[in-house]
């Protein structure tokens, strides 16, 4: 699936894009479910919905109304939706992170952000890893792009190398921010790149990999699909904060049967009290 290129890049900066590797007829079904949540969404005054752990599947934006739906997270999308479920099942998301980290690939969690036009969504910079640890950080974020991704659109930014640097901490002054501290964010936005494509393209970042992203800017959606998935022998290390059924399932070659640990110390993330890490990093709990 991935050129030698793009796995080249991706162990040297942390991050690459395959443009195009779903095609529009391949992403209609995601489309079309996202748009019956969206709509479904205008019922409801606030998150709704319930995954494994009672927390809210449906995650809205402040602000979110009838007229005005800010859906902006769609928590493990594959327990509600086959459209959802068939792409962990195979094919290009599924068989591109298998070039990269080994055939054996373990589920984490998937969700859907979405940034729906004027709703102020942003993301502040941090990394998978400190609020996903696992005994290994062969771990990689897949995000699938459900719509053309520009400058303007509120891409993912990615600071390129991060991942061969420090776990940087998400906690300030006791409170779990989900966010990394203002001056190492600062850099951030002077060294990051975007991740730019056409809809369909897939971005690959690894799980220790500095990234955030800014606000929709277009009078248009950017959606994203978001799977992590594991070498299979990276056992979690913390519950999931974005519970699955099928967390932990095997989605390509075989249980090895065994764990593989590296050396890293951080401290604990916190599960969010509501639906998302929005209100975390919004300093909301
Ligand atoms: O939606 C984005 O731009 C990035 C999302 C992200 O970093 C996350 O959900 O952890």
């Amino acid at each position: 699936m991935l050129s030698q290129a793009q796995k080249s890049e991706f162990w040297e900066n942390g991050v690459t894009v395959v443009e195009s590797a779903y095609s529009a007829a391949d992403l209609e079904p995601l489309r079309q479910q996202h748009q019956h949540w969206i709509d479904e969404s205008r019922q409801h005054a606030g998150p709704f919905g319930e995954v494994l752990d009672g927390r809210p599947r449906f995650d809205v934006e402040p602000g979110h109304g009838k007229e005005s739906p800010a859906l902006r997270r769609v928590a493990s999308p594959e327990e509600v939706s086959q459209a959802y479920l068939d792409i962990l099942q195979g094919g290009p998301l599924i068989e591109a992170v298998a070039d990269l980290l080994g055939a054996d690939l373990r589920f984490h969690h998937a969700k859907l952000n979405s940034k729906l036009p004027g709703s102020g969504t942003t993301v502040k910079w941090h990394q998978d890893f400190t609020f996903d640890p696992h005994s290994n950080d062969d771990c990689i974020t897949a995000m699938l792009f459900l719509d053309d991704i520009t400058h303007e659109i509120g891409p993912a930014r990615v600071v390129p190398g991060s991942h061969r640097g420090p776990l940087y901490s998400l906690w300030h002054k006791d409170v779990f921010t989900g966010a990394v501290a203002h001056e190492v964010a600062a850099r951030c936005e002077t060294e990051a790149i975007e991740c730019l494509g056409p809809e369909g393209s897939l971005c690959l970042m690894h799980t220790r990999a500095l990234h955030a992203s800014s606000e929709n800017l277009t009078a248009g959606p950017r959606t994203l699909y978001i799977a992590t998935l594991t070498a299979a022998d990276a056992i979690p290390l913390v519950p999931c904060a974005v519970p699955s059924s099928y967390s932990g399932s095997i989605l390509h070659g075989r249980d090895p049967g065994r764990i593989r640990s590296i050396a890293f110390a951080m401290e604990n993330p916190e599960i969010p009290a509501g639906a998302s890490f929005f209100n975390q990093q919004a300093g909301g709990g």
